[in-house]
């Protein structure tokens, strides 16, 4: 590939850059999502993103090279996960301008709309009737209930609304389905992103959210292939795999993920952000949980044994490797911010999260107080991302210069771009 600069013919892709680069810089204080929603954006919808750049071939900055690929090796990821940190760090927090906006951190929110009594033996959760936990089943939420809890979420920031049920699968609950089916066209009819956690689904059901107006389905991996059975074995990581394409096929975003601290190997972290990341399209969103430590569940009843707490090194660099082998995924720092620090997690930001949850609860756990994520978005000058906004057609680091690079025989060649 040459590395001559040409100008490039018009294309669609062009003029959005230009537009981009004109409204790409808004000032990082604690601004309301609303004032960036003139920059030009991709649509946060995997085929339609992947078509407007189907002739893009990579992107650099600063000497760092960034390109979409779905062929990564096991090999080539673990020598990015084992780079020496600052090493890593600098590359994900480049690649990571190429393609997002830095001041921008997307704030959801989390609803458990059905609580325990699952069947499933996942050896973290509360929820699970196998374990003796804090948790006391609750009946499903009212629609009125949660499009208010949905609203007052939208009123303090949020973006995106996630409902969680503790289920093994959607199955044939057809009342509670038609429920969800109203809450899906009530939240995405608010404007948020709307997201739901409901366990395994077929297709039609798949089709059905999708018609209601869902915009990702939240179905994690937790885990590497080969760990996964020492953590769940109630169903298996192909039950898993099945449900992730039916919502695919669907045209519904997917959100899968994983969680660090279930006694895993570095192998295992590798494992999952191979499996992720050689899909045929990258999920849209990998929220990296650290694990919420619960009495009464196996994992949480670990004391003497050698499963350690998460090192806040270790979720920088899970997430920094997420961030450079998929560059247009949102990266979400999800559970377990409570027992990081700000500066721990300002040193995940910088290595690529664009996303946190907000609000005082999880699903069941604990989570920081609203005040303090909010102190702490003053305090490094970040600001909510706007519903519906993917990655950004232009660069966003303030004085950067990024090269698109365009596959041969397309009708661009190689640009030059200016942030
Ligand atoms: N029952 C559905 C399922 O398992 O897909 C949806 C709800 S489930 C609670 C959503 C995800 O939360 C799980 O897949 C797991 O990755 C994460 N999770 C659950 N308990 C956790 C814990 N104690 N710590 C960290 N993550 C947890
Ligand atoms: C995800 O990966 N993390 C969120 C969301 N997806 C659904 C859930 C975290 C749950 C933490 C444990 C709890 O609160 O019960
Ligand atoms: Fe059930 Fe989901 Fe918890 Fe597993 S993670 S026990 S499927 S609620």
């Amino acid at each position: 590939m040459s590395t001559a600069t040409q100008t490039a013919a018009p294309s669609p892709v062009i003029e959005m850059y230009h537009h981009a680069q004109a409204q790409a810089h808004p000032t990082a204080t604690a601004a309301s999502p609303d004032t960036t929603t003139a920059q030009a954006r991709l649509p946060n919808d995997a085929t339609e993103r992947n078509a407007l750049y189907s002739d893009e071939e990579k992107r650099s900055l600063s000497g760092i090279e960034a390109r979409v690929r779905h062929d990564w090796t096991r090999d080539e990821i673990a020598s990015i996960y084992s780079l020496p940190f600052h090493e890593l760090i600098y590359n994900a927090s480049t690649v990571h301008r190429m393609y997002w906006n830095p001041a921008e951190v997307q704030q959801c929110t989390l609803l458990s709309i059905n609580t325990g009594g699952c069947t499933e033996d996942c050896s973290y959760c509360s929820q699970s009737t196998r374990y003796k936990t804090f948790v006391k089943p609750t009946p499903t939420m009212k629609v009125q209930e949660v499009l208010e809890a949905a609203q007052r979420a939208k009123d303090a920031g949020s973006t995106r609304f996630c409902m969680g049920a503790a289920w093994r699968e959607l199955g044939n609950k057809k009342g509670a389905f038609r429920h969800i089916l109203e809450m899906v066209r009530g939240v995405n009819g608010m404007g948020l992103e709307v997201c739901c956690t409901l366990g395994m689904l077929n297709a039609e059901q798949a089709k059905q959210l999708k018609e209601a107006g869902l915009t990702a389905y939240n179905h994690n991996l937790d885990t590497s292939p080969e760990h996964y059975p020492k953590v769940i074995t109630t169903r298996s990581y192909e039950d898993r795999l099945q449900t992730i394409a039916n919502v695919r096929d669907a045209g519904i975003s997917v959100c899968c993920g994983g969680i660090l601290g279930l006694g895993e190997k570095e192998s295992d972290r590798v494992g999952l952000l191979h499996v992720l990341a050689t899909l045929d399209e990258h999920p849209e969103s990998v929220p990296i949980n650290a694990l919420v430590s619960v009495e009464g569940t196996p994992l949480g009843d670990r004391e003497g044994d050698d499963i350690d707490s998460v090192d806040a090194f270790d979720m920088a660099r899970m997430i920094a490797t997420a961030r450079i082998v998929m560059p247009r995924t949102m990266v979400r720092l999800s559970a377990g911010r409570l027992s990081f620090s700000d500066a721990e997690q300002y040193m995940m930001f910088q290595a690529g999260a664009n996303s946190i949850f907000n609000g005082d609860k999880l699903l069941t756990t604990d989570n920081p107080e609203f005040d303090a994520d909010e102190a702490l978005f003053q305090k490094l000058g970040f600001q909510g991302k706007p519903a519906h906004k993917g990655p950004l057609v232009a660069p966003a680091e303030a004085g950067g210069e990024v090269i698109i690079t365009k596959i041969q025989g397309s009708n661009s060649g190689q640009l030059e771009m200016a942030a």
